[in-house]
């Protein structure tokens, strides 16, 4: 994703949070929030184009956008920076927490951010506060706690944007990212940098304009603080023990406890630098030569866990896990038919210089009421699509729907219509906080639902933002092992839903899985990457996965 448009559109997101702080006409705030989504999800960078060229975008936005790129902000910007303090605009960053009470609590109280806050409600000094009953207090504490808890780690979209970013601005013989990046984690504590570089990369380093704070700087190694607030360490390592360094830095520690085991049995030493018998070099140079010396399949970063990867990859059982280049399609994606951006006519394009065997169509449906579908339009669509598969004989286009998981387990639409769709997804979008009992009842309900292909997003979480569903997932993961319903792997990086751990679980159980994209834009097709390494981490082989099938083997599925 371009640079120029991440940054123009948070800008923009956070021009249309102030203008709402400000009392600003909705409507407005409205349309600054959809230019703002569409920028960030434009597949050009607007720095080289005509921002006017965005959907959504007008003469009064192109403006301040063109000012932005010219010098990092813009006059109305600045204004409204200038006339809402900091410590309301820190308060905001509360879930639950609206402007009119992060006013009155600036005002009246002095809270100028949410550690002061959590302190206030803790001490009681906010009881009995007008418009401020227990149950507000109580949530409002609950975001305090989330808002640190999401202070710590990052989602991996963040950190794999940064490192990028990181690489890209070094001048060095060999780069690359190690740590729990390579591993793939869905969060992401602080980014881990490899260099084979002349000593002058640190100043370099040190003088990016995205480096906010050095914490500590070294000849071997620095760390700084991003302006994102996310920790960048970058160390240098001498080019003859790259592997070996890859090695030890991708970690996780517990994986490398073990493997240093296995070569301290051998009479061996293995560190940083390579795998010595005595000063003897046995292995240094790269990662495949120090598994191989060690008697030991190779084993891929996301695996290397301490969950059982040891012990496989001695006995030569390792299983080969999905790759990215094993997907054919995706089978949830949107278009400005609902809440995407792209016209279908442009995700279809995209999909197709993708290079997928077939790609399903999946806009939301009727119950989701806010983004007004209707049967018509549905309709209307699976014509347009079916005019549009004649430009791509090689691609199979879909059309499905993203269906809403009712509280009791029932959907949108009764079965004759659901019959007329390709594929099926069934999300739940509402009624989070059921009790786990009732919860697990509408998930199995769903899965039951003959029409019903992938459960989308199962568990709703969303990153730093909301918690996940409380379900008893061995029974929702029993019934869709049972009724051939699959689970999704939503690849959108703060979802990655179902995370690896439940995805493991359900493995287990006998359930298969979409490594799906949820695109609501054009650049988040390449989502999919996190998806895999979800899977990967879970061990899932293509068998599991049913958008690496042939068609005709995915259709068999779908309807069976
Ligand atoms: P994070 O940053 O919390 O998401 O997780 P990691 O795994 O990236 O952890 P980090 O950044 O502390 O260290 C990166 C890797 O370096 C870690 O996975 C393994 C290796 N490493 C760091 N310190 C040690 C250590 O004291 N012993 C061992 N065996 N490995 C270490
Ligand atoms: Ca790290
Ligand atoms: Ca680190
Ligand atoms: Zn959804």
């Amino acid at each position: 994703m371009a640079r120029a448009n991440e940054e123009a559109a948070a800008a923009l997101q956070e021009y249309a949070e102030l203008f709402a702080l400000t009392g600003g006409d909705a409507f407005r705030v409205r349309s600054y929030q959809k230019a703002a989504k569409a920028i960030a999800g434009f597949p050009e960078d607007i720095s080289a184009t005509d921002v006017r060229a965005v959907p959504g975008v007008g003469e009064a936005i192109a403006k301040k956008m063109e000012e932005f790129l010219q010098r990092g902000s813009f006059r109305q910007l600045d204004d409204l920076r200038g006339r809402v303090p900091e410590g309301v605009r820190r308060l905001t960053r509360v879930p639950t927490l609206g402007p009119k009470t992060a006013i009155m609590l600036f005002d009246d109280y002095g809270i100028d951010s949410p550690a002061a806050l959590g302190e206030a409600i803790t001490a009681g000094r906010l009881d009995g506060v007008k418009g401020l009953g227990p149950k507000t207090l109580a949530n409002l504490l609950k975001g305090v706690e989330q808002l640190e808890q999401s202070g710590r780690r990052v989602h991996i979209g963040v950190a794999m944007s940064l490192a990028e970013q990181v690489m890209a601005s070094l001048s060095a013989e060999r780069v690359a990212y190690a740590g729990s990046l390579r591993r793939m984690k869905d969060t992401i504590g602080d980014v881990d940098i490899l260099a084979v570089a002349p000593e002058s990369i640190m100043e370099e380093f040190r003088a990016q304009p995205y480096v906010a704070e050095v914490i500590a700087a070294g000849d071997k190694k620095t760390s700084v603080r991003t302006t994102s607030g996310v920790q960048v360490d970058l160390r240098v390592v001498p080019a003859a023990s790259w592997g070996a360094a890859m090695q030890y830095f991708t970690g996780s520690k517990e994986h490398n406890v073990a493997i240093r085991e296995i070569a301290v049995k051998k009479g061996w030493k293995l560190s940083e630098y390579g795998l010595f018998e005595g000063e003897r070099v046995i292995a240094s140079e790269s990662e495949e030569e120090i598994y191989a010396a060690l008697g030991m399949q190779y084993v891929p970063p996301p695996m290397r866990e301490d969950g059982g990867e040891v012990r496989a990859a001695l006995r030569g059982e390792l299983p080969e896990p999905v790759r990215l280049d094993d997907l054919r399609g995706d089978l949830h994606t949107h278009t400005d038919l609902t809440d995407g951006i792209a016209s279908l006519e442009d995700m279809v394009a995209a999909a197709s210089a993708r290079g997928y065997s077939y790609y399903a169509v999946t806009d939301h449906a009727p119950d989701l009421t806010m983004q007004r579908m209707t049967l018509d339009k549905a309709l209307a669509q699976r014509e347009r699509i079916a005019k549009l598969q004649s430009s791509y004989p090689g691609m199979r286009l879909l059309h499905g729907t993203e269906l809403n998981i009712a509280p009791d387990g029932s959907v949108d639409w009764p079965a004759e219509v659901l019959r007329g769709f390709d594929v099926c997804v069934a999300s739940v979008h509402s009624h989070f906080g059921m009790p786990r009992d009732e919860m697990t009842r509408r998930f199995i309900t769903a899965c039951e639902n003959p029409y019903v292909d992938i459960i989308g997003h199962p568990t709703t979480r969303k990153i730093g933002k909301r918690e996940p569903v409380d379900a008893d997932w061995d029974a929702v993961f029993r019934a869709a092992a049972r009724t051939g319903t699959a689970m999704e792997i939503d690849s959108y990086p703060d979802r990655s839903d179902l995370p690896s751990d439940l995805v493991r679980l359900a493995k287990h159980h006998g359930v298969r899985f979409s490594i799906d994209s949820d695109s609501h834009a054009i650049p988040h097709l390449a989502h999919q990457r996190f998806g895999v390494g979800v899977a990967q981490r879970a061990w899932l082989t293509t068998d599991d996965v049913i958008n690496t099938w042939p068609l005709e083997r995915l259709q068999a599925f779908l309807r069976p």
